[in-house]
Order: C-alpha cells, then sequence, then structure tokens
C-alpha cells in the first residue's frame, strides 16, 4: 500500500524560519523568572531541525555571540553552531542587530539624544552585518526596541526621525562599500518596551523610504501582532507593503488586540485574521521569508516547544491549502463576481486624467438611488466564509 503523504508537512521550499531567540526562549517574563532551561545557539539550531521542513535560522548578534564573549569563545560558537546549521541543512537567512537589551540602549539606539550612543548603535550594527554576512544573511532587519519616548519631554520626534534617516543612510552606504548584499527590512511597533515608539506602524517606514539615499535596498518586515497589539488590521498594512513592492520579510505570530505583547503561536488566536493574511500573501505570491517571530507558552516543556515549532509551520500550510479551495469555492467566487461590477465606459473615463475624460465625467448622469439600491449580500458571504473555514 503506498505510504500517504502528509499535505501539511512543511518544505524548506516554504521558506519558513525561526529566530534563535524564539525556539530558544526559555518562558521569562516581567514577573518570572525562566520556565525552560536556556539552550546554546547549537542547541535551538538542533531543535528546529528535529521538526523537520523549516528553510532557516535567523538571529541578533547577541543570540549567537553574548555581548561580552572572548574572541576564543566567538569563534568556539561560531563553529559550533555553523556545524549544528551544516547537520540540519538550515540556512540563515536573516541577521539583526540587538539595540534594547544593553542598558547602554535604555534611551534609544539611532535616536538617542546622546551622539556617542548613536555612534556607538552604528558601529554595533557594522559588526553585526558583518557577522550576519559570515553565515549568507541576505535580509537585513532593523526593530527599533527602544527608539520612543515615556515623555515626549525628552525627545524631539523630528530630530529623531533625522537621526534614524542618518544611520540607515550610513549603513545602506557601508553594506554596498562591503558589498554584503543585504535587502533592509525596517520593523514597525507601536509600544513595547517603550511606551511610544517611532515608526509606530507599517505605514511609518513606508512613509520613511522614499527619504532615504538608498531607497531601493529597503523595505519592510511587518509582524502580525504589532498592529494588531494596536487594534488595527494586520493585513491591510502588509497589502500597502506589496502593493509597493517593498515587502521583503514577515514575521508571523499572534496577538489578542489591547493586551500585552503576546508573541502567540501563529494562528492561536484569531483563525480568520491569519487566513486572510495567508491568502494575500498567497494569492499576491510573495517569495521572501516567513519568519514565526513568536514563541511557546510559558508552560511549554522542550517537548511542547517542538509542537509549538511544527504547529506554526503546519498551521501555514492548512491555511494555504484553504486558500486554493477559497479560490475554487463556487458559490464563494461567483458571489464575488456579482459583488465586483465592472463598467468598462466609465472606468475608461477615469483612468486617466484629460480633458475630455473630465468633461464626459462631468457630463455623465448618475442616479445615487439606482446605485445605493445594488445588492450586497456581505453577510451571505462571510456567513460561506465561516462555514468554509469551519468545514462545515
Ligand atoms: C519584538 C520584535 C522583535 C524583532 C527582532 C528582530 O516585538 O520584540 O518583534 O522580536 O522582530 O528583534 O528584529
Ligand atoms: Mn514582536
Ligand atoms: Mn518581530
Amino acid at each position: 500500500m503506498a505510504k500517504r503523504i502528509d499535505p501539511y508537512m512543511p518544505t524548506p521550499a516554504d521558506k519558513f524560519t525561526f529566530g534563535l531567540w524564539t525556539v530558544g526562549n526559555p518562558g521569562a517574563d516581567p514577573f518570572g523568572k525562566a520556565t525552560r532551561a536556556v539552550l546554546s545557539p547549537a542547541e535551538i539550531v538542533d531543535a528546529i531541525g528535529e521538526q523537520g521542513g523549516a528553510y532557516g535560522v535567523n538571529f541578533h548578534d547577541n543570540d549567537l555571540i553574548p555581548i561580552d564573549a572572548t574572541p576564543a569563545e566567538a569563534a568556539q560558537i561560531k563553529k559550533d553552531f555553523r556545524a549544528a546549521l551544516r547537520r540540519h541543512k538550515l540556512r540563515v537567512p536573516m541577521a539583526t542587530t540587538n539595540l534594547f537589551s544593553d542598558p547602554v540602549f535604555k534611551d534609544g539606539a539611532f535616536t538617542s539624544n546622546d551622539a556617542e550612543v548613536r555612534a556607538y548603535a552604528i558601529h554595533k550594527t557594522m559588526n553585526a552585518m558583518q557577522l550576519g554576512a559570515e553565515f549568507g544573511a541576505k535580509f537585513y532587519v532593523f526593530w527599533g526596541g527602544r527608539e520612543g519616548t515615556e515623555s515626549d519631554a525628552t525627545k524631539d520626534p523630528v530630530v529623531a526621525t533625522k537621526r534614524f534617516r542618518e544611520a540607515i543612510d550610513f549603513l545602506c552606504d557601508y553594506n554596498k562599500s562591503q558589498k554584503f548584499g543585504y535587502k533592509f527590512a525596517f520593523e514597525a511597533k507601536p509600544n513595547e518596551p517603550r511606551g511610544h515608539m517611532y515608526f509606530s506602524v507599517t505605514g511609518s517606514y513606508l512613509a520613511l523610504i522614499p527619504t532615504l539615499k538608498h531607497p531601493e535596498m529597503c523595505g519592510v518586515n511587518p509582524e502580525f501582532a504589532h498592529e494588531t497589539m494596536a487594534g488595527l488590521n494586520f493585513t491591510h498594512h502588509v497589502a500597502q507593503a506589496l502593493e509597493a513592492g517593498k515587502l521583503f520579510h514577515i514575521d508571523l505570530n499572534d496577538q489578542e488586540i489591547g493586551r500585552y505583547d503576546q508573541d502567540f503561536r501563529f494562528g492561536s488566536v484569531n483563525y480568520k485574521a491569519a487566513f486572510f493574511l495567508v491568502k494575500l500573501l498567497t494569492d499576491y505570491k510573495y517569495k521572501g521569508p516567513k519568519h514565526f517571530d513568536s514563541h511557546a507558552y510559558r508552560q511549554s516543556d522542550p517537548k511542547d516547544v517542538g509542537h509549538f515549532a511544527r504547529g506554526s509551520m503546519r498551521t501555514y500550510k492548512i491555511l494555504e491549502s484553504k486558500v486554493e479551495k477559497f479560490n475554487k469555492n463556487r458559490k464563494i467566487q461567483s458571489l464575488l463576481n456579482k459583488i465586483n461590477r465592472d463598467n468598462a465606459k466609465l472606468s475608461k473615463l477615469t483612468r486617466n486624467f484629460s480633458k475630455a475624460n473630465a468633461k464626459a465625467l462631468l457630463a455623465t448622469d448618475f442616479s445615487r438611488e439606482k446605485m445605493a439600491k445594488k445588492s450586497l449580500p456581505y453577510e451571505e458571504l462571510d456567513q460561506l466564509v465561516f462555514e468554509f473555514l469551519n468545514g462545515a
């Protein structure tokens, strides 16, 4: 008898990645100590590799090399890490800098009020870019964990924007001069750890990018939990990035609105939101890495952390297969066709401005009453979606 193939088994072609800080998260929180052992980078790679199907492992400079490691210690860690990557055929698609843990960054890195701290932040990032390049990383993420304020008495937000731009322009040129070939991906977050963080939503970075010296090098790394924390529709932010050709990387997890920064397993809270995100990424053929920036519940033991990692990938695959069925579902598609009403004549008029088009448009007779009466059976459609997703 032929072996049944699991259709939800991930493969490296899915480009699922995990960070050292995600699967390796020991479960500490602001109120309590770690509930799991702290693992070495190589042990974390083993834990990811053992699940099968992942594409890569990402790191912050100090996830791999502690900030105060000696050169000999650093060399040994890198050797062990590299061997573990080889064992599991995993790569390092993305690297980033920890510009938030050390007390030196208590008031920000690139936007700090202290020029010495700002210069150190750039210096630390240059070294971290070198480290990432040694492992072949091609995406470089910027998450400004401490860029922000508690009191706006402390910093000028216009000056902060200028300082941030200056740092990025410098690092883009460094990227070029070293031939690292990185694509920079900016990650927005509204708050946590700062009371208010600069560049609070993905759109903030989409607005910054065209003002940079090398906009072509820069895009975004939106995270599900971040817009969701603020009660916003994450998928809409991702859509805007996609449409602008700026969705370089994505952080997948889950989050309840209005709660602390939860970093839950992707799809664990809002199944519907997760589905429509996967639908967007699938329909618009997003090809970049899909990074699970989440961690297992604090109660989980190492075996359960395995379920967390495998579950993250399975959920994505399951939703992806649902997207295909959704796009073929006759009832849903026929409703969608009804709802999207074309009008070739009018569309031609509004597509581009010309004096003739403007004149013809002004001369067009519209019946508001008739238009308003056209049916939009959105209740029917949304109920179909519920039944479809729940297998009724
Ligand atoms: C957070 C962020 C981070 C970043 C990471 C990579 O809320 O803490 O999501 O996990 O993604 O620092 O830049
Ligand atoms: Mn986050
Ligand atoms: Mn993130």
